[in-house]
């Protein structure tokens, strides 16, 4: 397979590099468009980060590194700084996992749920599993079943699930590189060449895509968002009705 880092919707186009090639005060902007996706795969010792760091090598995807481990004893955890993150966790995420989780870059981290067969259970179990962490700590999770060697189920979602991370890291890198853009015409001497290249098809059109991406993710984010919310507000009057009923059956004297 070859590689996937997304490069064909959102990397630099011809006009882009002309842009560049013409004008000095861009260039170190739309160098940084250019720069390969950093995917870093992170989670506590020993939850399966070398063996999901080689399935996403297989499937093609570049510039894969393993982080030192999350929450190792007299150990600071590694700076999550990839453009996109992968935070593998042995079945039941600890409470590290879930802090980690909820700090991460929305749409750009994705959590794999692994070692299900290890666990002793079920692949249904494992989804739903995966569910409820995805459900804590809004971060899509998938489960996966492998090792080193052979992977046997979930490597299709795990690999889909980064390419949709990549997609999301890569818009985020074109409306920033646009503003940038913006920003450089407003007080440049360059100013008509980038204006020029910004009211282009080309430029337009990565707008208008960046712009989709973006905002289908905040919008999928703000719908899990919803969910979280009416499932907690239904814990809660659960929780009350049992607390209720408890206190109703305790005879007042
Ligand atoms: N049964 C089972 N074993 C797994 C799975 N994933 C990984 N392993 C095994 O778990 C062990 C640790 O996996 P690694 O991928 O090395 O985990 P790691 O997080 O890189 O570990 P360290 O770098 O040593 O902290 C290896 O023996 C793997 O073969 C899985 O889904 N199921
Ligand atoms: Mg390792």
């Amino acid at each position: 397979m070859g590689a996937r880092d997304g490069s064909d919707a959102f990397g630099p186009t011809a006009g882009l590099r002309r842009l560049a090639a013409a004008c000095g005060a861009v260039r170190q902007a739309v160098a940084a468009q250019d720069a390969p996706i950093r995917i870093q795969v992170t989670g506590r010792s020993g939850v399966g980060r070398t063996t999901v760091a080689q399935v996403l090598e297989r499937a093609g995807f570049r510039d894969v590194a393993e982080t030192s481990p999350i929450d190792a004893p007299d150990a600071p955890d590694p700076v999550l700084d990839g453009d996109v993150v992968v935070h593998v966790l042995a079945v039941a995420p600890r409470d590290a996992d879930i802090a980690a989780l909820r700090r991460a870059p929305r749409g750009s981290t994705v959590a794999i749920l692994g070692k299900a067969d290890a666990q002793g259970s079920s692949w249904a179990a494992a989804v739903e599993a995966s569910n409820a962490c995805a459900a804590e700590t809004g971060v899509r999770t998938v489960p996966m079943v492998g090792t080193a060697d052979d992977v046997e189920a979930g490597a299709e979602a795990v690999t889909a699930a980064v390419a949709d991370c990549i997609r999301v890291a890569l818009a985020r890198r074109t409306r920033t590189l646009l503003a940038t853009l913006a920003a450089q015409a407003a007080r440049g001497p360059e100013r008509e060449m980038i204006e020029d290249y910004l009211r282009s098809d080309e430029a337009v059109q990565a707008a208008a895509r960046s712009a989709a991406v973006v905002t289908g993710q905040a919008s999928a984010e703000s719908a899990a968002e919803r969910r979280r919310a009416a499932l907690a507000a239904d814990r809660a009057q659960i929780r009350a009705s049992v607390h209720d009923g408890i206190g109703a059956a305790v005879p007042q004297w």
